[in-house]
C-alpha cells in the first residue's frame, strides 16, 4: 500500500494542471473529499492548478465552490475521479482526453478507468482514503482540508454508525483533530440544522410513507407534491438515512421526481437485504444497503418497489428458518 500512496505522490507532484471529478448528484463525501483534495495539494504546491469540476449542490456550498470546466482544462492534465465506481457516473468531464487518470474510491469495484487505481472497499468513505493519502506522503493537511474531509467521513459513516467504522477510521479521525485543531463540534449545525420546511417535509414522509408486510417501505414523491411541500427532487433522499432503526422496516426507499432531468430519482437503503443488485437490474449502483437509481417514469420505479419488496420477503423467510 506504501506504494501506491507514493505513486499517487509522485503525479500530483508530476503535473502542473489537476482537475478533480467525482460522481454525479454530489453527496458531502464527493464533495468534501474533492475539497480537500484541492486544499491540500495547493498548500503544499502553492503553483499549480487545481480545479474541481462538476455540478454543484447548493446544500453544501458551505464545503467550497465549484471551478467552471473548460476545455483547455484537458491540456497536459492529470483527472483524479474520487468517490466514482464507474465510467458513466463521472461527472462533466470526458476522461479519455486527460493525459493521465486517477482513481480513489471506497465502492464496489465495478470498472477499471484509470491509469492508476486505488480501490478500498473496505474505507468508510473517499475522505478517509484522502486522509489516508496526505497523512502518508508529504501533502499537507489543513485545517480548511480537515473541515471538508470529517464533513465527508461522518456524512458516508452516518457520524460513525456504519459498520465500514474501523479503527482506521477513528485512528484517521484522531490524527486528523490533533493535526490541525479542527473543531467538531463547530461543523455539526452547518450539517445538522433543518429548517422547517424540511423538517415539516420529514413528518410528510414518516406519516405517509407505504410499509408492506415484507418489512420495505417506499413512497413515490410527484411534481405536485414536492412542490406543495416546498423541496425539491433532492430533499428526501438527504432524509433517507433517517429512517433507519424502524422497527417495522428493514429496506425503505424514496422516488422524486426530478423536473431538472424529467426523470425519476430514487434514493434506496437497507439494513439487512442487499439491494445494490437489485437496483444495478434497473441501471443503478452504489453499496450493498445503500444504492441509488434514475428510472424513467413511476411505472419503473413500482417494478422497482416489486423486486425490492420480493427481496424482503427472502430475506425475512430466510432469517424465520434459521
Ligand atoms: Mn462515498
Amino acid at each position: 500500500m506504501f506504494f501506491k500512496y507514493h505513486q499517487i505522490y509522485r503525479k500530483i507532484k508530476k503535473f502542473e494542471t489537476i482537475v478533480i471529478a467525482r460522481h454525479i448528484g454530489p453527496d458531502p463525501d464527493a464533495l468534501g473529499s474533492s475539497f480537500g483534495l484541492k486544499e491540500s495539494i495547493l498548500k503544499t504546491f502553492p503553483k499549480k492548478k487545481v480545479y474541481t469540476v462538476g455540478l454543484g449542490a447548493s446544500k453544501f456550498r458551505y464545503l467550497g465552490s465549484i471551478d467552471k470546466f473548460d476545455e483547455s482544462m484537458y491540456e497536459k492534465s492529470l483527472l483524479i475521479v474520487l468517490d466514482t465506481p464507474d465510467i458513466k457516473r463521472i461527472d462533466g468531464v470526458d476522461i479519455e482526453r486527460f493525459q493521465y487518470k486517477i482513481k480513489i474510491d471506497h465502492h464496489p469495484f465495478i470498472e477499471t478507468f484509470a491509469d492508476l487505481e486505488w480501490v478500498d472497499s473496505t474505507a468508510s468513505s473517499a475522505s478517509q482514503m484522502i486522509m489516508e493519502l496526505i497523512f502518508k506522503t508529504p501533502l499537507k493537511m489543513t485545517k480548511e482540508a480537515a473541515k471538508c474531509l470529517y464533513v465527508g467521513l461522518i456524512a458516508d459513516t452516518e457520524r460513525f454508525l456504519y459498520k465500514y467504522t474501523t479503527p482506521k477510521t477513528f485512528r484517521l479521525v484522531a490524527k486528523l483533530i490533533e493535526k490541525t485543531g479542527l473543531d467538531i463540534t463547530e461543523i455539526y449545525p452547518q450539517f445538522y440544522n433543518r429548517s422547517l420546511v424540511e423538517m415539516r417535509f420529514y413528518a410528510y414522509l414518516m406519516t405517509h410513507i407505504n410499509v408492506t408486510a415484507n418489512g420495505f417501505a417506499y413512497l413515490k414523491l410527484d411534481e405536485e407534491t414536492l412542490k406543495e411541500q416546498g423541496v425539491d427532487a433532492a430533499t428526501a433522499g438527504n432524509m433517507i438515512n433517517n429512517f433507519n432503526n424502524i422497527e417495522e422496516i428493514i429496506a425503505w426507499a424514496f422516488f422524486s421526481y426530478d423536473s431538472a432531468n424529467n426523470n425519476i430519482r430514487g434514493s434506496i437503503r437497507s439494513r439487512g437485504p442487499i439491494i445494490n443488485e437489485i437496483a444495478a437490474m434497473f441501471g443503478g449502483g452504489g453499496h450493498a444497503l445503500a444504492s441509488g437509481v434514475k428510472l424513467p417514469s413511476f411505472e419503473e420505479a413500482d417494478k422497482l418497489i416489486n423486486e425490492l419488496d420480493k427481496t424482503c420477503q427472502k430475506y425475512k423467510e430466510e432469517k424465520e428458518h434459521h
